[in-house]
């Protein structure tokens, strides 16, 4: 670090210790930290403000340690079904649906997204807001935005999203606790989500996403933002003859073929119905010693603006329609 730096540190450090602002700046390296700087300064923000921030943020090599890990992609489906769906899931689900059953029916009226699809999305998330994680958003931000490269670019721009976010809806950036990845509230939102989709659901004019209230209209917000439909089928299981439809598998599930074209390929429904001219794609599911295949239309292809991974996409679909079955019982 330069004497001019620390200089500055010194002076923005109002609430630290000159050493210990020190010892906190750098755990980033300092080009980066300055070009955080100017670009926050962009945005309105005092350089004291910034730095103090910065100075109180921690690099968290856990964090580091978790992001590197091998993703879902690895997992056969069967394997990430029974993580997903767990008999306990299911009925927490329904007990969760039932709390809250006037702002789910809400939701539904007003952004046209079923309770289901609301409370399985909290559900996979953070367990019905059990676990909406432990780390500070500023240290996990900070941490993959100034000494994880390989996503640098994202993350910066998340923690500018955060502190944007922050000023917006007057929350304390040092007390916000979240996923590693910064991911935050009952549906793990990140910062740039957050701003954009996050809604104030209970009156109060806060989005806060800690707030079951706020989190489910925020959940529907977001699946709305994203084109779902109301009262349209999201995905119908399929069977495969030939080869032909082998050139229109998909990677994500999004609509690209009319569901005529692809039932000339070889393609069967194992029930529902489609019509002809509706825009579908065509997924595969690795089992241990087989393959599943399924079609997803439009509002499948919704849930896969939460989370890329088709998996997640299915399991989510899935759990629904047991939290839904398992109501009705
Ligand atoms: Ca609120």
């Amino acid at each position: 670090m330069t004497t001019y730096f620390s200089k500055l540190l010194c002076a923005a450090a109002i609430t630290l210790g000159c050493f210990s602002a020190q010892a906190a700046v750098d755990d980033f390296p300092k080009d980066q930290v300055d070009a955080f700087v100017e670009r926050m300064q962009d945005k309105g923000f005092e350089e004291t403000f910034v730095l103090e921030l910065l100075n109180q943020a921690e690099h968290q090599q856990a964090i580091i340690d978790a992001i590197s890990r091998p993703a879902e992609g690895v997992l056969h489906w069967h394997k990430y079904r029974k993580i997903f769906l767990k008999p306990k899931r299911i009925n927490d689900g329904v007990t969760f649906w039932n709390k809250y059953e006037p702002t789910l029916a809400r939701a539904e009226k007003e952004l046209g997204v079923p309770p289901e699809y609301i409370v399985a999305i909290i559900g996979v998330e953070t367990w019905f807001g059990t676990y909406t994680g432990k780390w500070r958003v500023l240290d996990a931000l900070t941490t993959l935005g100034f000494n994880y490269p390989k996503r640098g670019k994202f993350f910066t721009s998340e923690l500018e999203h955060f502190f944007l976010m922050t000023r917006e809806q007057a929350l304390d950036p040092l007390a916000l606790k979240g996923s590693y990845a910064g991911a935050m509230g009952l549906g793990q939102f990140i910062s740039s989500s957050y701003r954009h989709y996050a809604i104030d659901f209970d009156g109060d004019e806060i989005a806060d996403l800690w707030n079951p209230y706020d989190a489910i209209g925020s959940v529907a917000n977001y699946f709305a933002e994203h084109g779902w439909k109301a009262g349209e089928t999201v995905i119908l299981p399929a069977k495969t003859n030939g080869d032909a439809w082998q050139e229109d598998l998909s990677k994500h599930g999004k609509p690209a073929i009319e569901w005529q074209d692809l039932q000339a390929k070889g393609v069967t429904l194992q029930s529902g119905n489609i019509d002809s001219d509706e825009k579908v794609a065509l997924l595969e599911f690795n089992l241990e010693d087989s393959k599943l295949y399924y079609v997803p239309l439009n509002n499948f292809y919704a849930i896969t603006r939460y989370n890329h991974s088709k998996l997640y996409a299915l399991a989510v679909h899935q759990l629904a329609q047991e939290i839904a079955q398992a109501r009705q019982q």
